[in-house]
């Protein structure tokens, strides 16, 4: 009797034991959808590429070419697409997005199915080819490429029936078989009714929402490019940001409900700016803008080339409220990108690298309010360890958060930089920051949304100790990462 009952009392501390060392098993947090594709999240992380608009229009002073441009004028005495990638790469862009075909309908590459290309032109006596060449130095340069091919084609004389969409799709097989790896199509909206058509010289208004069948065009390319990333008004991958000035909203979801969005609707501009929190599509914003006031290149425009101080402003307003920015610089009638947009470009490149060259939160010390299941799986140093997929959680039932970082000495700071773990969902609808004052939290900067990145200039203040609070939230907010400059 007294011997099996030693045996169950070491049998019951066994157990005992072999339950405390068990590793605490906390339920991951639920998605919260929509959810960003694999490709999205790819595309987020490029963050910067090149808009390159190039045609006839850069020789006939033009920013829409009517169509009856004689492909003669298109004549750049000096291309060299090195120069451009080489530059566009120096300045930390990562990709190439080129007009293959603008509204003109010129087309950059000696296309099969018109004449109205640079085989017709006197550049290298017809015997050139720019998309080409620009594929191939992206390739060289290790850069990404992507094409233009403008919907709207005011040349073509069956523009506006059902022959024109097939040019269309016969152009779009012809640059995926020829030019591939292709990671972005824009499709431009724009539509200003008149045109040369073929000599009918007529306006010719097409309904946006049916004419093109985009659906079918769409699956068309993703068959020939499965991981191209489409951009239009309303996605379907990626969506415009409803200005050309270069701003995300300071309000960003990449949620949308795409239902909502068609040209011409009142307020369309603000919910493509913006997003909206129960949107039910995920289609993150691209912010184009360009160098210059034009998107083509003029030489009038030669003294209005935005600043390098502009252009970080710029930078600030998109890749730092979670979109990607398109930067457009035109080449000019050489056939090269000029003096004065190099020269701000990599003053550019050099103010960026600057401002966010030392990582205060490197090594610094994390705490958080609280953290999921207290497991470490979900705690807040995961925010500072430089790994995409690890993340700092609260439970289910806290939609906010503390998070307080010990710089280890006073620094002065200047931009908190923060990402949530947006694989899982776009979550946080608002946040403060603060930093330590003789022992006083004073409030410094504040927002709503965060997405893939926000970056929160601060007025210059000198610290020890900066809080970051998330004051809500969709669900338990999950931040993968934190910077602190
Ligand atoms: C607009 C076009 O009409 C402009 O010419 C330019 O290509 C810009 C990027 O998109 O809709």
């Amino acid at each position: 009797m007294k011997r099996s009952f030693l045996i169950l009392l070491i049998l019951f501390a066994f157990t005992q034991t072999k339950a405390s060392d068990k590793p605490k098993v906390v339920a991951s947090p639920q998605p919260v959808y929509p959810l960003p594709t694999d490709r999205q999240l790819a595309w987020h992380e490029m963050e910067q590429y090149a808009f390159i608009h190039f045609t006839t229009n850069t020789f006939t002073g033009k920013e829409w070419g009517f169509g009856d441009e004689s492909p003669e004028v298109f004549n750049p005495s000096a291309m060299d697409v090195n120069q451009w990638v080489k530059v566009i790469k120096e300045s930390g862009l990562k990709a190439v997005v080129l007009t293959c075909k603008h509204h003109d309908g010129f087309c950059l590459w000696p296309s099969k199915y018109t004449e109205h290309s640079v085989k017709n032109s006197k550049w290298k006596n017809g015997q050139g080819n720019v998309v080409k060449e620009v594929a191939e130095a992206c390739r060289k340069y290790g850069l990404k490429f992507g094409v233009y091919l403008s919907p709207w084609d005011r040349n073509n004389k069956d523009y506006g029936t059902p022959a024109y969409i097939e040019y269309y799709r016969n152009q779009l097989k012809e640059l995926f078989s020829l030019y591939s790896p292709i990671f972005e199509m824009w499709f431009d909206g724009a539509n200003g009714g008149d045109g040369y058509y073929g000599g009918a010289r007529e306006k010719r208004s097409i309904n946006g929402a049916t004419y093109y069948d985009w659906p079918k065009t769409t699956s068309m390319v993703r068959g020939l490019e499965p991981n191209i990333i489409f951009f239009s008004d309303a996605g379907p991958d990626i969506r415009w940001c409803g200005n050309e000035r270069g701003y995300a909203g300071e309000t960003n979801w990449g949620n949308i409900t795409k239902d909502s969005i068609y040209a011409g609707k009142d307020g369309i501009q603000q919910l493509l700016n913006s997003g909206s929190a129960d949107g039910t599509s995920y289609v993150p914003a691209e912010v184009d803008v360009s160098i210059r006031p034009g998107w083509f290149y003029h030489a009038t425009e030669d003294s209005k080339v935005k600043t390098p101080e502009k252009l970080f402003e710029i930078y600030l307003s998109s890749v730092g409220r979670g979109s990607n920015l398109i930067l457009n610089i035109p080449p000019d009638r050489r056939g090269l990108l000029h003096e004065n947009d190099v020269k701000s470009l990599l003053g550019w490149k050099k103010l960026i690298d600057d401002a966010f060259q030392n990582n205060l939160a490197k090594g610094a010390k994390i705490k958080a309010d609280s953290y999921r299941g207290e497991s470490g799986k979900y705690a807040p140093s995961n925010t500072l360890d430089g790994k995409k997929e690890t993340y700092w959680a609260t439970d289910d039932n806290k939609v906010n958060g503390e998070l307080t970082i010990d710089l280890k000495g006073k620094h002065v700071v200047k931009y908190v930089l923060m990402q949530e773990f947006i694989k899982l969902g776009q979550r946080v609808k608002g946040f403060e920051i603060s930093v330590l004052k003789e022992n006083q939290w004073v409030k410094v900067g504040k927002g709503t949304t965060i997405g893939y990145k926000k970056i929160v200039k601060l007025e210059p203040t000198e610290t020890t100790q900066i809080k970051i609070s998330i004051i809500d939230s969709k669900a338990a907010p999950l931040l993968s990462n934190i910077e602190i400059y």
